[in-house]
């Protein structure tokens, strides 16, 4: 759509040998929350998530499971499909590494390399992780249970020795650090962005990129013998999904890139911020805006591990405690790009805390005032008073706080600055006491519950994104014209006196542990 900027975000495609757990959620959710602000904001957003379908783990896994793989990939893609279901994941599109575009591009992009004079044929002798899908070199290792070598991930690796094509990644060194140096921003958070340009510093090695003792994988391009390597067969995505190779003005190719937005694991943060680039600066292609790798949660203070039942699933989750609750607590819990940890406890304090204490209960006793004090219909405003300009000045400057927030994927701090003006709501209806004025000062309970009103508008138009439910619920009982809640709509589509309003319904509840009811009842 011309006129408006583009903007291209995109998951990691997640790998098919497993269930999806908490951890794609939460990558998924930030992509989610990036996606429906911009969308409010006024850009042309393409948004991608999807599943990465071949090479040796998932072979391995089908092998193990009795089936082929592409009935596991059908099968688990499903999975992944069906979760970003029920998390009202807002995705456009939906990229399978099996689907025929994506061999079209994933050749293509073979043939440019190639054309650079940047692929060679040799032979790879050393270690490999299949878990990690990850070359290792011999320094990199580390020594594990009963003589055998480990991987700094702490997977298993295996010694491979086969023919090989390879990408001279080595060749790619200045270019590289150029563009880290040149573009700051392009590897997030910054801590992350050292720790590459110091690996890239170190020097690079030529990559092995086929592989010929397994079969599971797109062929390269004149030679059956080899399938690429599933990273360049996965990383591809990105552009597949865009229709690369058509690349022609008009095509979603040269209107969504490079305007991408890769949001990451730390795990994945190599191949994202390394492979990737090189290989799109060798096809003479652009590199993407940034990538942006988050850190890791664990469970209850361990890493998540299918052998000790430390997994949770998302579907779990939202069964105890409600998608937005989930969503709010994921994007809210720890600062993004730190690792953090995952516990009960935790969410429930958050949810009785910020959203049933702070955030439901400020708009819950001002739409029931609104009801009680002024027969369910919008209170007109008369003379603003100084403490009313105050928190309306806050409400209408939170659009700005929160977009640059989100423009450096800080969704903490976007959450904290929404919640910093719904704690000057709650202080404002303590210092204002409606339930008085309601019989000293008629007039001014209007200007007082307008002000309110005006500020809940603000807020839940900003918190759609994180929870797109309950805010549209709140907007609704505010009677806000579902054509009136983008950002455009905060200055340009003010709350009108005399709206008749429903009768409020709470949108958040207290989350009441069955062992304490238990107790209570004993
Ligand atoms: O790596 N904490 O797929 P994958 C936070 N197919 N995030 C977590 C997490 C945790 N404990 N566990 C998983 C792959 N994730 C490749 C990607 S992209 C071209 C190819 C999230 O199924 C996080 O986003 O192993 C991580 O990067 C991703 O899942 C890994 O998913």
């Amino acid at each position: 759509m011309p006129g408006r900027t583009p903007f291209y975000v995109t998951t990691p495609i997640y790998y098919v040998n497993d269930k999806p757990h908490i951890g794609h959620a939460y990558t998924t959710i930030a992509c989610d929350v990036m996606a429906r602000f911009k969308r409010l904001d006024g850009y042309d957003v393409k948004f991608l998530t999807g599943t990465d379908e071949h090479g040796q783990k998932v072979q391995k896994s089908a092998d193990a499971a009795g089936v082929s793989p592409q009935e596991l990939a059908d099968r688990n893609s499903r999975n992944f499909k069906d979760l970003a279901q029920l998390l009202k994941i807002s995705n456009d599109d939906f990229i399978r590494t099996t689907e025929k575009r994506q061999h079209r591009a994933v050749q293509a992009l073979w043939e440019r390399m190639l054309a650079a004079g940047d692929i060679y044929l040799g032979s790879y002798s050393g270690w490999y992780s299949v878990r990690d899908e990850a070359y290792y070199g011999a320094d990199e290792l580390r020594d594990g249970p009963n003589g055998t070598k480990l991987a700094p991930t702490g997977a298993p690796v295996e010694w491979v020795e086969e023919p090989s094509y390879f990408f001279r990644l080595s060749a790619f060194q200045d270019r590289l650090l150029k563009l880290y140096e040149e573009r700051p921003d392009f590897i997030m958070p910054s801590g992350k962005r050292s720790e590459v340009v110091s690996f890239v510093k170190g020097g690079l090695r030529d990559l092995s990129i086929s592989r010929t003792t397994f079969d599971w994988g797109i062929r390269v391009p004149g030679d059956e013998s080899h399938v690429m390597y599933v990273w360049l067969d996965a990383l591809t995505n990105y552009i597949t999904a865009l229709g690369y190779p058509v690349t022609e003005e008009g095509s979603p190719y040269a209107r969504y890139w490079p305007h991408a937005l890769h949001i990451v694991g730390k795990d994945i943060l190599r191949f994202h911020t390394v492979y990737w680039p090189a290989f799109l600066l060798s096809a003479g292609l652009e590199p993407p805006r940034r990538v942006f790798a988050h850190g890791w949660w664990t469970v209850e203070g361990e890493k998540m591990s299918k052998s000790l039942g430390k997994v949770v699933a998302p579907e779990d989750l939202l069964e105890a405690y409600g998608l937005d609750q989930t969503r709010y607590f994921l994007m809210r819990e720890i600062p993004f790009g730190n690792d953090g940890d995952f516990s009960r406890k935790a969410m429930i304090q958050r949810i009785n805390g910020e959203l049933a204490n702070d955030y439901g209960n400020l708009v819950q006793r001002v739409l029931s005032m609104i009801q009680k004090y002024c027969d369910g219909a919008l209170p007109k405003p008369a003379e603003f008073l100084e403490a009313d300009r105050k928190l309306l000045g806050a409400a209408q400057s939170l659009l700005a706080t929160v977009r640059a927030e989100l423009d450096a994927q800080a969704f903490h701090k976007a959450l904290d600055a929404i919640w910093s003006v719904i704690g000057d709501g709650n202080r404002y209806v303590d210092e204002q006491a409606p339930w008085s004025l309601r019989k000293t000062d008629t007039v001014r309970l209007g200007t007082v519950l307008h002000t309110l009103a005006e500020t809940i508008r603000h807020v839940a138009i900003l918190t759609q994104p994180f929870m797109p439910d309950a805010s549209a619920r709140i907007l609704d009982q505010l009677a806000v014209s579902p054509f009136a809640r983008d950002f455009k709509a905060l200055s340009e589509a003010p709350l009108s006196a005399g709206t008749a309003l429903p009768p409020p319904v709470p949108v958040f509840p207290r989350h009441v542990e069955a062992e304490k009811t238990e107790e209570g009842a004993a």
